[in-house]
């Protein structure tokens, strides 16, 4: 696309120009007390640590960064109503810590003809000199997918509060042989050796799902190269890509831009209500990404989180050197229920990325930052747990808790044969859940239970011996979560890559209210669930440790804490920031 001088010269001041080095480290709290955004006791799934809004529908997590200091979180937001609609907006909070947020204005929301109906999802992407710049998808009248620039009016501001849209604006619109609404969500771009820009936008052509490169000198006039980075057959409309190296031999994170050998690069995609991974070979120039195993289609492709968690993104946090991953987890209940309640959708706790020494798949953690909530501590060490048993971890706000328990299995040998016929995870343990008894296992965590056991959320194991080795199963049953009818209880099951041979079994589980995010075998499988139980809410909420196999296992070590709630506060009145130079 051709543009005019006059037009460049514009964006690149925006872009390019030097603002003051602000050091936002100082915040103020005005009135802190009084602004924090209060729970109402009588919406017992709203979470007291899960990033929300006080009300209405949350989407995608969008454009996530470190800028200045501070953590920005832009999300899709429906600023009219509990359900998803029309008219979506660029929320955007900002965060010290990843944990408590000050909510600020909307970043983007629909105005111009590129984005009258909708501001859906993008990225941000840091240019040199420390420069953010917002590539997002507009929604024009025609219902068009079109691509749009956006840059921050006062780069020395470090909240970044205004958002002014490039003038020229669609920067890409649907190339030929593409349907216009199968053409959105561009990642962060990269920065090749050659000084080109490079991002992918999500899309399909009959059924065979794609992310298509565009590159850039200026950011501002893209051209599609020849080929997709990757497309496959049968997955369907990619939603949100995500495309990013990660250290071959370190849990560091690296930037979007590192292309060495020390690096594989990780393809995310978002299709069938999943975020599908691979790792593989990225090859600049001939702009080829090959991956190691490639998606089949089949319950073996590599997913963030076997359980909900979907149109996730991830960057790079250059201060801590980390990687970190947002993801969007939806409800499991009806839209009546999200309407009564005022809201639907919450945001992952973030986790932090990096390839495990395997090579074969990622581990996600929980953002370290995440332990400052940490509040009453109940500790179990060495205790047998006979087959048949059910021990209650006392003392902790059971209804917002995280658990982390390392299971030892002395009579391993015992463990069930494995039918070869077991071959789909989930299926295992929708057919056998918690009050199905084996040899070694099920045994895990009952969470959001009541004390006599009829409300519960089992989070559970089992072990199973093969010829040459063994299988850990890893579940999420949700079929007794609630006496509430007309929710999804789903259960949710995966393997966990572990030799339990030579590794203990562990598990923690981050429980808040109507949430349970489970990290198998130290994060290499995670499973996140949405639970409304009716009769364990609050106080009345449990937390179990058992054992429901024949055979005993021992917990190795137990830690749980209560959690304190995070601060949620609106800026204005509340919160500004001291700029000391
Ligand atoms: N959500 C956005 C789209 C994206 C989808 C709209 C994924 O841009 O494809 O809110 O959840």
């Amino acid at each position: 696309m051709e543009m005019p001088a006059i037009f460049l010269v514009g964006l690149f001041c925006v872009l390019f120009n030097d603002g003051t080095e602000v050091d936002a480290s100082q915040p103020e709290f005005q009135n802190f007390q009084s602004c924090n955004l209060m729970v109402n006791e009588s919406q017992p799934y709203r979470t007291s640590y899960h990033f929300q809004p006080p009300k209405n529908w949350l989407n995608d997590p969008n454009g996530p960064m470190l800028y200045k200091g501070l953590y920005h979180l832009f999300y899709q937001y429906n600023p009219n109503s509990a359900l998803f609609g029309d008219g979506m907006v660029w929320a955007h909070s900002v965060s010290y810590d990843l944990i408590n947020w000050v909510h600020l204005n909307h970043a983007l929301h629909p105005t111009e003809p590129f984005d009258i109906k909708s501001c859906w999802s993008g990225s941000v992407t840091i240019l040199p000199g420390n420069k953010p710049v917002i590539l997002y998808t507009g929604i024009d009248a025609n219902n068009t997918q079109v691509q749009n620039l956006a840059m921050p009016k006062n780069l020395s501001d470090p909240l970044l509060k205004e958002w002014i849209k490039f003038s020229q604006n669609p920067v890409i619109t649907p190339p030929i042989g593409i349907e216009g609404d199968h053409f959105r969500d561009p990642t962060t771009a990269w920065l090749g050796a050659d000084g080109k820009w490079n991002v992918i936008i999500g899309s399909s052509i009959n059924d065979q799902g794609m992310a298509i490169l565009y590159q850039s000198d200026d950011f501002v006039n893209w051209s599609r190269y020849q080929d997709p980075l990757y497309s496959k057959e049968k997955t369907g409309m990619w939603e949100c890509p995500d495309f990013f190296p990660v250290s071959v031999n370190s849990t560091n994170g690296v930037d979007t831009s590192v292309i060495n050998p020390g690096v594989k690069h990780v393809m995310k995609a978002s299709f069938n209500s999943h975020d599908y991974y691979m790792i593989g070979t990225y090859v600049p120039g001939m702009e080829k990404y090959i991956p190691d195993t490639d998606f089949t289609g089949s319950n073996t492709d590599l997913r963030y989180d076997y359980g909900k968690f979907y149109a996730s993104k991830t960057f790079f946090d250059s201060v801590k050197d980390r990687r970190i991953l947002w993801g969007w987890i939806n409800e499991s209940d009806s839209a009546e229920d999200d309407i009564n309640k005022g809201w639907s959708g919450l945001q992952s706790i973030p986790r932090q990325v990096w390839l495990d020494r395997s090579g074969s798949q990622l581990v996600l953690w929980p953002v370290e930052e995440i332990n400052k909530l940490h509040d009453k501590q109940v500790s179990i060490q060495h205790k047998k747990l006979d087959g048949g048993s059910v021990l209650e971890i006392p003392d902790i706000t059971a209804s917002q808790a995280d658990v982390e328990v390392l299971f030892e299995l002395p009579e391993l040998e015992e463990a069930e044969l494995l039918n070869s016929t077991w071959v789909d995870p989930q299926k295992m343990c929708t057919d056998a859940n918690a009050a199905v008894r084996g040899r070694l296992g099920p045994f895990g965590l009952l969470a959001l239970a009541t004390e006599d056991l009829t409300e519960q959320t089992a989070i559970f194991f089992r072990i199973f011996r093969g010829h040459n080795a063994y299988t850990v199963l890893m579940c999420s049953d949700q079929s007794r979560s609630s006496l509430k009818e007309k929710v999804d209880k789903t259960t949710y099951g995966a393997f966990v890559n572990i030799d339990p041979q030579h590794e203990k079994i562990s598990l923690r589980s981050l429980i808040d209210h109507s949430i349970i995010e489970s990290f198998g075998g130290e994060g290499r499988t995670c499973i996140s669930s949405r639970v409304y139980p009716q009769l364990a809410v609050h106080k009345e909420a449990h937390l179990y440790v058992f054992n429901n196999g024949t055979q005993s296992i021992t917990i190795s070590k137990l830690n749980a804490w209560g959690m304190s709630k995070a601060q949620f506060i609106y800026e204005e009145n509340c919160f500004s920031y001291k700029a000391s130079q």
